[in-house]
């Protein structure tokens, strides 16, 4: 495409007026999804896209994104420069149009080809609008230009500040604390969206500092491999089984590009993220099945020419084919339809033919051309086949003794009266004298308690075979009664809170992974859906004179230390090695008690780090873990994995 043509499809007059700002200052859920830490930082990624989107059509290296001290942000990139012409009907610079109409941008004029474009894809006058400032500097013309906003409108009109040789836009905007419950941004997950928008977009370079009295530092993310180096960082704490990781790309025309990377390692558990424009779209659609099927055609035929497979034996299936596969599929087209519960969907069929094609040809390529890379791959297909078998034996044999579907309950288990899923809880407790003490303690109604004996099996190093036959995860799926996998029912499910109850030590920690990689893995819906909660028991009992006190951390042990200071008396401290040295009285109090008690909930904020951390916590790499407990080690209260 021409820059004339370009010029021509954002110019202006190619701005259709839609409609002013109130609606989004009255509606912000409707705009970006959430008032909360989410859609807040959803404001920082709306202005990166339009810098991103700048780069994609060639004119743009590097976009910084800063976070001042006093919780603004500023993103600038040395493109063009934002378009200052005057708008034709409206008569103000075509810049204040992007600022203060909506839906204004070349998303909605007619030849506008907008690639990134987030998830609500709603620009910059969104952002404008739940910011209480927002300061644009454009250089272009040999000029430099500057106009103010706030809350959706202009502040000062367009103005010339300067002059300059270079070009480019700097966005600098505040977010308005009458929008947001609270703005504070989190350099973890910036960094972790800018990161991954840097391998979607390959050779961009983008930086995020943080200026913030105690929170300095910064970071680069530039990668010429592009997802090439997104499947490298996927599987840098894995073992992978084969060198090359295989890639291609392919543009069809000016409105559709389809790109993939993919690896295999030893793991069996396989990590196929799919992007359309750069947005996840993690519940597949077009592109997903295109990959999909294209991976178990490829690798079935090849596996018969070659002799893999004997003319008797069974196809490879879908899901032998991706077993310990890491891989990226990411498409750019023009109009995507984005469809699903979530919106994370690719609905564009046409797109489903030219992802396969691709995959087809290359895929079958890269096996011709790297044989010994072929066989390692293939051998790998075949032992999951095998296991697969041998899983679908035991899943049988299970289904017909009736072991999973919770008609026979565990021995083990003490349940709760209550019938009602929405008010039954069940406590997964570490020891059989923690659980006996929860037994004694808990309220019977409402409360279940499943004792565990020891180290839970480690999900991640075993197939299903494995797995069905430790009789701990029996008891536990036997109980929940939604079962797991591809015959996991969330309508089946016994409680809606599964409270994992460990010691507040090394150990407790270690079951707790174990028991969240467990459910990740295998009931990912109980997850999403919030069921999981941490018990979260006390660490010290303070006594002095006739009062008893609790406390969870060092920090509050502290503070009532230094409270208690002034008193007369010596206090008698008693910090819990474990849940065994509580009685059931304390136990209820401090831990179960509905009233007393703090659970935290474990939430899943995004794919690509809950593996890259479960595959940190649970692999075989052991100088990774170390660090990844020593780096978390003091933020365990606040569980996201
Ligand atoms: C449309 C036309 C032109 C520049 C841009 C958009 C533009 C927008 C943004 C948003 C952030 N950074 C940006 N950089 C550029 C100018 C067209 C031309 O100069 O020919």
């Amino acid at each position: 495409m021409s820059a004339d043509v370009k010029q021509q499809q954002y110019d202006a007059e190619q701005i259709q007026v839609l409609e002013g700002l109130d609606p989004v200052r009255k509606r912000p859920g409707m705009y970006i999804g959430t008032t909360g830490s989410r859609g807040l930082h959803h404001l920082v990624y709306e202005i990166v896209d339009n810098s991103v989107d700048e780069a994609l059509a060639g004119f743009c290296e590097t976009i910084s994104v800063t976070i001042q001290n006093d919780n603004s942000i500023v993103v600038e990139d040395d493109g063009r420069g934002m378009p200052v012409n005057l708008h034709p009907k409206l008569k103000i610079p075509a810049v204040e149009v992007i600022h203060t109409v909506l839906h204004a941008g070349g998303k909605f004029g007619g030849g506008g080809y907008k690639v990134s474009g987030g998830l609500h894809g709603v620009g910059a006058s969104v952002v404008n609008a739940l910011s209480e400032v927002m300061e644009v500097e454009i250089k272009r013309n040999g000029k430099i230009y500057k106009q103010v906003y706030s809350r959706g409108k202009t502040l000062t009109p367009l103005t010339e500040i300067g002059e300059s040789r270079k070009n480019g836009s700097k966005t600098m905007f505040k977010p308005d604390p009458e929008i947001f419950e609270e703005i504070y941004f989190d350099f973890e997950t910036l960094e972790h969206r800018l990161r991954e928008m840097a391998f979607l977009n390959k050779g961009v370079k983008i930086t995020l500092k943080d200026e913030r009295e105690g929170h300095k530092r910064a970071e680069v993310f530039h990668y010429e491999g592009g997802i090439r180096e997104f499947v490298k960082h996927q599987n840098k704490n894995k073992e992978v089984i084969h060198p090359d990781i295989i890639y291609f790309e392919l543009k069809k025309d000016d409105m559709h590009e389809v790109e993939v990377a993919m690896q295999y390692t030893d793991r069996y558990n396989e990590l196929v993220l799919s992007y359309a424009n750069n947005i996840n779209t993690s519940e597949g659609g077009a592109h997903m099945i295109g990959f999909k099927s294209a991976l178990t055609r490829v690798f079935n035929d090849y596996a018969r020419r070659n002799k893999f497979l004997k003319e008797n034996d069974e196809a490879l299936s879908g899901e032998d084919v991706r077993e310990g596969l890491t891989a990226i599929v990411s498409v750019k087209l023009i109009n995507p339809q984005f469809e699903g519960q979530t919106k994370t969907k690719l609905g564009n069929s046409e797109i489903r033919g030219f992802v396969e094609t691709t995959t087809n040809e290359n895929l079958t390529a890269f096996l011709e051309e790297n044989p010994s890379q072929a066989r390692i791959i293939l051998d790998k297909c075949l032992r999951a086949a095998r296991a697969r078998e041998a899983a679908r034996k035991a899943r049988e044999l299970t289904r017909r003794k009736g072991v999973l579907d919770g008609l026979t309950l565990p021995g083990k288990l003490a349940d709760c009266s209550e019938k009602d899923p929405a008010l039954s809880e069940i406590f997964l407790v570490e020891g059989d004298s923690a659980g006996g003490s929860a037994k004694q303690g808990r309220d019977r109604k409402r409360q279940a308690i499943l004792p565990l004996r020891g180290k839970i099996l480690n999900v991640e190093k075993a197939r299903l075979d494995k797995i069905l036959n430790s009789d701990e995860i029996k008891n536990m799926i036997t109980a929940f009664g939604c079962n797991i996998g591809e015959d996991f029912n969330l309508e089946k499910l016994r409680y809606h809170k599964i409270i994992i109850m460990t010691d507040a030590d090394v150990d407790g920690a270690h079951i707790r992974t174990l028991l969240l990689t467990f459910f990740y893995r295998y009931m990912t819906p109980l997850i999403e859906g919030g069921y999981i909660y941490a018990a979260q028991p006390p660490l010290f009992q303070t006594k002095k004179g006739k009062e008893v006190y609790y406390t969870y951390s060092e920090r509050e042990q502290e503070k009532l230390l230094a409270q208690l200071a002034d008193k007369p008396g010596k206090a008698s401290i008693q910090r819990y090695k474990g849940l065994g040295e509580m009685d059931y009285h304390q136990l209820w109090e401090t831990t179960m008690d509905y009233n007393n008690r703090t659970l935290i909930q474990i939430t899943l904020d995004n794919v690509t780090a809950a593996d890259d951390i479960f595959t940190t916590l649970m692999g075989d790499r052991v100088p990774p873990r170390r660090k990844f407990i020593q780096e978390n080690a003091k933020f365990v209260k606040n569980l996201d994995i």
